[in-house]
């Protein structure tokens, strides 16, 4: 670690507020090698979900809005978003492992902010599901033709800009025929995403994950608890006499 003012220590008080500070400060600095530390030891303090979604996430989004009022510079906003893209690359090792459903992850075509699905894939890994990440600027006619050979049991296109969607519009409801899509990011709407047949993902990719992963248990269970209760109905009217003859 070089000479920035960042402490590696635990931060105590808030960790996130603290983690976030040291860290936008090594970053500010242009300290690869500190902001590098600090993402490990933040990740390691927190756990990997909070770290991303309270930390991490943030701080990217803070940085979007340092270079757009010109507080920071492109080059200081490339850097950081290097380094954090390569601690998300690192994280992603082996998510398209399991035998879980498997998520595909894309960027419409013309879209470049693919960094937010790291975060989603990376949460929705860790709750079970396989990930497949296509990434940005992703030609939709190339997916709904892979979907239609073997779906995923949900894709997910995220978009900084409404246009991004819009222009595809009728791609997008072709491709929502095929698979279960997500719709995600600045760019959706509940409106956009009701019209082309999809979801969408409302709120941080960490929290969105969470909530796709618990809800697709809780619909596995409901369809398990389903079918046990149908063989049940289906055995106590083997067991029945009178229910058997009515039933041949
Ligand atoms: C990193 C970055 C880049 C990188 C992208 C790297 C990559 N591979 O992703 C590069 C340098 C390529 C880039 C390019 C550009 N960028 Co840029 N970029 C950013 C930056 C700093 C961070 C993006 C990020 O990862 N954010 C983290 C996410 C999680 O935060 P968020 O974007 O606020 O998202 C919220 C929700 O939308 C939701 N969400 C977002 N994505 C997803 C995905 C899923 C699955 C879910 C569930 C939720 C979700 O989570 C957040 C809420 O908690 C943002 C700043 C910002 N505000 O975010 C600008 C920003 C997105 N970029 C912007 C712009 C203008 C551009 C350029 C046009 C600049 C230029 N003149 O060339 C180009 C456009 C390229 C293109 N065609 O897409 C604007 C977009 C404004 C707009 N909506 O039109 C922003 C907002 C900066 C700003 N404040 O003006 N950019």
């Amino acid at each position: 670690m070089s000479d920035t003012p960042a402490t590696l220590a635990a931060p105590s008080g808030n960790p996130a507020a603290l983690w976030h500070t040291t860290l936008a400060e090594a970053v500010r600095l242009l300290d690869e090698e500190a902001a590098e530390e600090l993402l490990d030891c933040c990740l390691a303090d927190m756990g990997v979900e909070d770290a991303l979604r309270e930390v991490v996430m943030p701080l990217m989004h803070e940085v979007g809005e340092d270079w757009s009022t010109g507080i920071l510079t492109v080059a200081q906003e490339h850097f950081i978003t290097q380094v954090v893209r390569a601690r998300l690359t690192a994280l992603s090792r082996g998510w398209s492992s399991g035998l879980g459903p498997m998520v595909w992850l894309a960027c419409p075509p013309g879209e470049l902010h693919d960094l937010p699905l790291f975060p989603f894939g990376i949460a929705l890994h860790r709750g079970g599901w396989r990930v497949r990440f296509f990434g940005a600027h992703t030609p939709v006619h190339d997916l709904i033709g892979l979907a239609k050979v073997s779906p995923p049991e949900l894709v997910v296109l995220a978009s900084t800009t409404a246009r991004g969607l819009s222009s595809r519009r009728w791609e997008l409801a072709q491709l929502s025929r095929v698979a279960p899509l997500a719709v995600a990011g600045e760019g959706a709407s509940w409106a956009f995403a009701e019209a082309i047949g999809a979801t969408y993902l409302p709120g941080d990719p960490v929290s969105a994950a969470e909530q796709v992963a618990s809800s697709h248990v809780a619909t596995r269970d409901l369809a398990a608890s389903r079918r046990e209760e149908a063989e049940m109905a289906a055995q106590a009217s083997a067991d029945t006499p009178g229910m058997q003859s009515e039933a041949s």
